[in-house]
């Protein structure tokens, strides 16, 4: 279901979402296209044919030149490129380290001055379930990934600093359609909250380089987010309703398992590759 009414009356000329073909670049796709003349499209995956009002940019995020074209005439980026889980690192590098980097540069040429950054509740996975954090606690990731994606978030506050290219780094917990275990009650982003977070991100006047988890209104949460308001993002949905059915089948947590006892969940215990 797309949220009604529109969640802005703000309209932008040309947003780029780059892993356009990825689980939830296909989500937001539609989405937000509702919010803007044209929709530039950008994965290395088919993106299927162009819809009215789409821009389809096949792009190895890896490729400078390739990323500097997707830029041009861009008003605001929602980067959702790159690897989205836990890799070697010789996989990582390419996709998630250089491509950001190359993105921002990109970014600061072209003169685009807002990116909604997909950042990973990997980050800060090896805090404990048993412990409220905020965007302001120190990083912990949980694997090469999140390591990335702690980059992705210094490279754009250094962007910010340097350039005034404003950001929001969204540590997305879990967004599917529903929770697949206990874990994800907590961690859950349910797709129409993914796209209030993403529009209010978009919309919100001023964000300067911001940090916030990207969850919905979940009545068990390790996440403050209180520092983040100014984003202006309310969430309406909570993995609440599904909690017997996840209950069910998931009675009993083992709690000497690491990947019940950190939030980064079996991301903490991928690997040595
Ligand atoms: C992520 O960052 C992944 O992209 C996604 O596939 C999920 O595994 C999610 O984290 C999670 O932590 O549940």
């Amino acid at each position: 279901m797309i949220p009604t009414p529109p969640l802005t009356t703000l309209r932008w000329k040309r947003l780029l979402v780059t892993g356009a073909a990825g689980a939830l670049g296909r989500e937001l796709r539609p989405r937000l296209k509702a919010y803007c003349d044209a929709l530039r499209l950008s994965d290395i995956a088919d993106l299927g044919s162009a819809a009215a009002g789409e821009e389809l940019r096949p792009a190895a995020l890896e490729d400078k030149a390739a990323v500097h074209a997707l830029l041009e005439g861009v008003e605001a980026v929602v980067h959702l490129g790159g690897v989205s889980v836990e890799k070697p690192f010789d996989v990582i590098l390419p996709a998630n380290i250089v491509g950001v980097f190359n993105l921002y540069e990109a970014a600061r040429e072209h003169g685009v001055k807002r990116v909604v950054f997909a950042s990973s509740n990997h980050v800060t996975g090896f805090y404990r379930q048993d412990e409220t954090i905020s965007p302001q606690d120190p990083v912990r990731p949980d694997g090469y990934y999140g390591l990335s994606k702690a980059f992705g978030e210094n490279l754009s506050r250094f962007y910010f600093d340097r350039y005034g290219i404003e950001t929001v780094c969204v540590r997305i917990g879990s967004s599917f359609p529903e929770p697949k275990d206990r874990r994800m009650l907590a961690t859950w982003l349910s797709f129409d909250d993914l796209e209030r977070l993403v529009v209010a991100a978009l919309a919100a006047p001023a964000v300067g380089h911001t940090v916030m988890f990207g969850m919905s209104d979940n009545r068990l949460t390790w996440w403050d987010n209180t520092s983040a308001r100014h984003v202006g993002y309310r969430p309406q949905d909570s993995s609440e309703p599904f909690r017997p059915a996840v209950e069910a089948r998931q009675q009993r947590i083992d709690l000497s398992d690491p990947a019940a006892i950190f939030q980064g969940g079996g991301f903490v215990k991928q690997g040595p590759f």
